[in-house]
């Protein structure tokens, strides 16, 4: 049984993203489009515009084209836009990098993505050096945007007379962008989304939101995860909102934003909320502002929510999607107060889903649960140099298979229940627990190890270990931890270890997680 949204077909334009953000922005040119949340600094659309046509023919007249990737290792600030239309007008593909990296995390992705060139910030450059530097890293040069000795800045890129190439945009078949996801198993994987799934995501949530020249949107969350990526940034961009930019989540700092910048629409993960519902603090700024706070990424209970919304006033609304979703494939409208905030409301235009049961691969109907799998303009082309973890996850109906359990209802409202993959989500981050895995293995007083996702104290998802000593070995559980975190972004620490004799495992040599799971309840 397939499931259509209930909304009528958008149509699709076949243009590149930087022609749809700023094809024509002559009605908007001096409106503010991006402002630096911490000094108010401001550039408005024209001056936006204008910035990125001279990164896009800086980075032409140096040799990047069509095909190249660069990436962008650098908090939110107005600048970071700024390179990463740049980089897609100059019909390059950026990688975008998650900022808490480490040296030889970054250096993975831009060993894996084939990047050329990267973008950082003056704070960052320890680690882009690093990086840079390590074997098979193709980095060539390091734009550091606020300026280093020895590197070109955003300001001799912008200082050029040069005018932008002439490139042409094939919306189809050219990547845009390459953000790492796990998906559903294995390590993180450069995710293919051309600029047709861009586009398309954009146009599809459009109508469902009141965001437009009047909206002063908050872009906390992290340009470099899809997320912040395209809800925050280009689905505001397109709509001529201002977006006030926060480089890093602190609670008085955002509540600061919110009051002084006046943001009306603000997007959250989930433990924002709980801070929101919760801290004595909230109660010192005037956030009246706040008119919509939308919150996607990892589950948001819906007891929190209302709870948020008593304290508040605002109206809260929720999504959900995924990397290889561009990343929206379900939310509650802005319009739909009937909808409970505990959902992930309906399916957005142009989209249709199925519920298969895991167990037996059948298709379900209303009411019952199975693993949700979605199809639309907005799904990726692909994981990068990946055909199996691509047919893996991708089946020959263009169904994406998102390892989250869905039930629907007969009003086609949609709730998540479940997750069958293995990923794991620590405050909205992706955990990879092949990653972890490997890592633990490469301990030399570790046998085995296998690590999934379990509830904290306060419900919150963390990384739990379990770990197979080798003989006789003497390892406890600070070591575990000490020796990961030591190694990884601290969001993906490990947070539990158990000891085992022998991790589970399939006669094929898969680790059982289900078995790891069942210990826990
Ligand atoms: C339960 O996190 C994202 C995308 C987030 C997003 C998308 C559209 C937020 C708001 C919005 O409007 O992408 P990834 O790739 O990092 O993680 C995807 C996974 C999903 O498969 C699911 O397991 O994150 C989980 N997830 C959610 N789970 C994402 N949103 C939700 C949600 N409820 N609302």
């Amino acid at each position: 049984m397939i499931f259509r949204s209930p909304f009528p077909d958008v149509e699709i334009p076949d243009v590149g993203l930087p022609e749809l953000l700023f094809g024509d922005i002559s009605g908007r040119a001096a409106n503010p489009a991006l402002v630096d949340g911490s000094s108010g600094r401001t550039l408005s659309y024209g001056e936006l515009a204008a910035m990125v046509d001279k990164v896009a023919a800086a980075l032409a007249a140096r040799g990047v084209a069509k095909g190249d990737v660069v990436g962008i290792f650098s908090p939110n600030t107005p600048f970071y836009a700024v390179a990463f239309h740049g980089i897609l007008r100059a019909g390059a593909a950026a990688t975008t990098v998650n900022s808490l990296y480490t040296a030889d995390e970054l250096a993975s992705q831009l060993r894996d993505s084939g990047a050329t060139r990267l973008f950082t910030i003056s704070a960052f450059l320890d680690r882009a050096e690093a990086a840079a530097k390590a074997e098979g890293v193709r980095v060539s040069e390091i734009v550091v945007m606020d300026g280093a000795e020895g590197h070109p800045s955003l300001a001799d890129l912008l200082a050029t007379d040069a005018a932008p190439p002439d490139v042409v945009i094939n919306a189809e078949t050219d990547l845009a962008v390459l953000p790492y996801s796990s998906g559903t198993t294995g390590r993180a994987k450069g995710v293919m989304l051309t600029h047709r799934n861009l586009v398309a995501n954009i146009l599809q949530v459009q109508q469902l939101i009141d965001v437009g020249e009047h909206t002063r949107v908050l872009a906390m969350l992290p340009f470099f995860h899809i997320y912040g990526m395209q809800v925050t940034m280009n689905a505001a961009l397109y709509a001529g909102a201002a977006v006030v930019t926060m480089p890093k989540f602190e609670l008085p700092e955002f509540l600061r934003v919110v009051s002084e910048h006046r943001t009306d629409r603000v997007y959250i993960a989930p433990p924002v909320a709980v801070a929101l519902a919760k801290h004595p603090i909230v109660d010192s700024y005037d956030l009246s502002p706040m008119k919509v706070l939308f919150s996607g990424a990892a589950p948001l209970d819906e007891e929190l929510a209302a709870a948020v919304r008593a304290r508040l006033g605002c109206t809260i609304r929720q999504g959900y999607g995924m990397t290889e979703m561009s990343p929206v494939s379900h939310m509650i409208p802005d319009d739909r107060d009937d909808i409970s905030i505990g959902t992930v409301g309906v399916i957005i235009p142009n989209m249709e889903c199925k519920l298969v049961d895991p167990g037996t691969g059948e298709e379900v109907g209303e009411g019952v649960p199975g693993e949700l799998w979605c199809k639309g303009p907005n799904v990726m082309a692909g994981y990068l140099n990946n055909r199996d973890a691509t047919d893996a996850t991708l089946d020959t109906d263009g169904f994406l298979h998102t390892g989250d359990v869905a039930v629907i209802d007969a009003d086609g409202v949609v709730s998540i229940v479940d997750r069958v993959k293995e990923l794991i989500k620590y405050k909205g981050y992706q955990v990879p627990p092949a990653e972890l895995e490997a890592l633990l293995l490469t301990h030399p007083l570790i046998a085995d190890a296998a690590v999934i996702g379990v509830r904290d104290s306060e419900g919150e998802e963390v990384p739990k270990a379990f770990v197979v000593r080798q003989q006789a070995a003497e390892l406890d559980a600070a070591a575990v931890m000490a020796f990961v975190a030591e190694k990884v972004a601290p969001y993906k620490k490990v947070r539990v270890v158990e000891f085992l004799d022998a991790i589970p495992k399939s006669a094929s040599g898969k680790i059982l997680r289900k078995d790891l799971r069942a210990r826990e309840n």
